[in-house]
């Protein structure tokens, strides 16, 4: 029989609370007992990615300090959220099965001119620069992590948008064959592909950061290569991971997890406190690989950045 051990940073499952919870009780808690059996599958590979010799990248001193240590690699690229590869934390080793070249990116919707752009010709274009964020999980856990990239206000200055942009929408690849957890059958079919959004004042807020990068190489697969989005003053699951498509568009996207659950996700999503997931308090937070427990802030802390792009829409949901 397997004995089930726990590595000395993993968060114990009782303080953990999946998102998906409401989805299958049972078949949630097997995936999660099937990580910790799993292991750690190491520091994940970079060899072969022609855009290695591009990190590490300068940091910027504007963003070279988080007030909290750096989450140790180790953790951050084992213990993740990525459901295309299953709904346990413990998919780095399923995640190495994602194909990251060629890596195309299409820029579409109300721009002046649709195009597609390869990851590789994408960084030929932009300045890489390091920055230190806060990561808040919505399952109220936190990292900290030293992300290499650029603002997105760089890939929307490229995109040349029109005045009909409201919104910036960005989808994540649908491919049940290179990743098992779009497969359907586990929890029926789940609204592939995960697709997340913001508002343009968001999109061109300097805290935005298109991430291709972390811990001076690039972007490990388990978080997801080769580009994602990191905003530090949302919950974790507005930043999304693996992105094929950015659309410029009218109307405000309905992301994955609200889709799947609109009464407990929605499309602010800010950090809140004092405002609980209908399941859970978010008053504090776990913070990874050091079993410390820690109150959360505000927009994650971000507040004098970011309270100003919520003026006058005080009646929203923005907490959730
Ligand atoms: N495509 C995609 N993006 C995603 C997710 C996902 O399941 N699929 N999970 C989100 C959630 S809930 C979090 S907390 C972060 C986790 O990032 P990390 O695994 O690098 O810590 O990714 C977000 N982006
Ligand atoms: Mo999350």
């Amino acid at each position: 029989m397997l004995i089930k051990r726990r590595y000395g940073w993993e968060i114990p499952e009782h303080k953990v609370t999946p998102e998906a919870l409401f989805l299958n009780r049972r078949t949630v808690l097997s995936g999660l007992a099937g990580a910790a059996l799993t292991g750690i599958a190491g520091p994940a590979r970079a060899e072969g990615d022609p855009s290695q010799g591009l990190y590490p990248a300068p940091v910027n001193p504007a963003y070279k300090d988080a007030g909290r240590a750096v989450t140790d690699e180790k953790y951050n690229t084992n213990y993740n959220n990525f459901y295309e590869f299953g709904t346990s934390k413990g998919i780095a080793a399923e995640a190495e099965n994602l194909k990251i070249r060629p890596w195309e990116i299409a820029v579409d919707g109300e721009v002046d001119k649709p195009f597609v752009i390869g990851i590789d010709d994408l960084l030929k274009k932009v300045t890489l620069e390091e920055r230190v964020y806060r990561h808040r999980c919505v399952e109220a856990w936190s990292m900290v992590v030293p992300w290499t990239g650029f603002p997105l206000k760089k890939l929307v200055e490229l995109a040349s948008p029109t005045a009909d942009a409201k919104y910036v929408r960005f989808e994540t690849f649908n491919n049940p064959e290179m990743a098992s957890g779009q497969q359907p059958g586990l929890f029926g079919t789940m609204p592939w592909p995960y697709v997340e959004g913001l508002t343009m004042a968001e999109a061109m807020h300097d805290l935005t950061f298109v991430v291709t990068g972390a811990y001076g190489k690039p972007v490990a697969k388990s978080m997801g290569a080769p580009i994602r989005i990191h905003m530090p003053w949302k919950y974790g699951f507005k930043s999304i991971k693996s992105i094929i498509k950015v659309s410029f568009v009218k109307e405000r996207p309905i992301g994955f997890w609200e889709q799947l659950q609109s009464s407990e996700y929605g499309f602010w999503a800010n950090v809140n406190p004092q405002v609980p997931h209908p399941r859970w308090s978010q008053a504090s937070e776990q913070v990874l690989g050091t079993g410390e427990r820690i109150d959360t802030q505000l927009y994650n802390g971000y507040g004098e950045f970011v309270a100003s792009l919520y003026q006058g829409l005080e009646n929203e949901k923005l907490y959730m």
